[in-house]
């Protein structure tokens, strides 16, 4: 499929279920159900820096551009439905998440990071390279193959790595966020063999487009942007004793890569896909990851 085919199918989908909001507001009740709303616990010096700042930032803005009441209650409108929504996590995670995790990886060498955005499930299936994820009879999108290998920043195999690896379908759904889809398509744990080499059988992801019919799709429209995040593979590689590191893979030429909603590409994510060496049908790429230890930094 082409993009623009890809995207068509995404969009007569989303019409016929009329379900999008559902995925976003599926990541807060997850959020909520994984307890890490409990375990959060900020310093009251931080809390007052941080809040103070930010509110300090928004009342710069309102003089910098003389806010009408007009606007400020289409603001206060616009917030309480991103609650009802259950968006915060989508909006967080588009608009805000590079950031933070910009600040929190500057200091790990290795493996370049990016954000994890809010589609992760934790405890995926195990599958042992060569693995191939789970897919449906005829699963549409072009074959391709994911290998690469570990080492530490030395040069060394690591041994016990694993990639825990989850994307969208060829019509730009996840599995878990979507209605019919089944629970694990598109989603493993995959162990790398004892010299650090793995190798993962899946299908081209297509464009995806954030949930348009909530309220960060309501601004979108608003502010006359565009919805679109590049085609993406996310991934999280880990290995006992060294650092996890979560990124996501992007694919040459696709519309998005430069206009990213989310803020999320670098080029050291960018894959270089091949026909297959073994003449098989579809695509390879060789994505090679150096994990830092525990404590190691630049
Ligand atoms: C996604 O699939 C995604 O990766 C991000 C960052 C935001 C919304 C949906
Ligand atoms: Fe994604």
């Amino acid at each position: 499929m082409t993009n623009t085919q890809a995207e068509q199918a995404a969009a007569a989908r989303r019409a016929e279920e009329g379900t999008a909001v559902e995925a976003g507001s599926k990541a807060t009740e997850r959020f909520t159900a994984s307890g890490k709303l409990a375990k959060l616990e900020v310093p009251k010096e931080r809390v007052s820096l941080l809040a103070g700042a930010a509110i300090k930032a928004i009342n710069d803005i309102a003089v910098e551009h003389q806010v009408t009441y007009e606007e400020y209650n289409a603001l206060k409108a616009w917030l309480i439905k991103v609650g009802t929504d259950g968006e915060w996590p989508l909006f967080l995670d588009v608009w805000l998440e590079h950031t933070i995790e910009d600040v929190n990886s500057k200091d790990r060498p290795g493996a370049a990071s990016t954000i994890e955005g809010p589609y992760y499930v934790p405890g995926a299936p195990v599958l042992q390279t060569p693995a191939t994820l789970e897919m449906r009879e005829d699963e549409e999108g072009t074959p391709f193959l994911l290998k690469g290998r570990f080492t530490d920043t030395a040069g060394n195999p690591i041994q016990d790595a694993q990639v825990e690896i989850w994307h969208a379908d060829a019509a730009g759904y996840y599995s878990q966020y979507a209605p019919g889809l089944p629970e694990w398509l598109f989603r493993a744990t995959v162990k790398a063999d004892e010299n650090g080499y793995f190798e993962i059988n899946t299908k081209r992801p297509a464009p995806y487009q954030i949930p348009t019919d909530g309220a960060c799709g309501q601004l979108i429209a608003a502010a006359g942007w565009h919805a679109w995040r590049p085609a993406h593979i996310h991934i999280k590689v880990s290995a006992p004793g060294y650092q996890l590191v979560t990124q996501q893979l992007y694919f040459p030429g696709d519309p998005h890569n430069e206009d990213d909603i989310a803020s999320a590409v670098k080029p050291e994510l960018m894959l270089e896909p091949k026909p297959r060496a073994d003449g098989g049908e579809g695509e390879e790429a060789v994505y090679d990851y150096v994990l830092a230890k525990e404590g190691e930094h630049k």
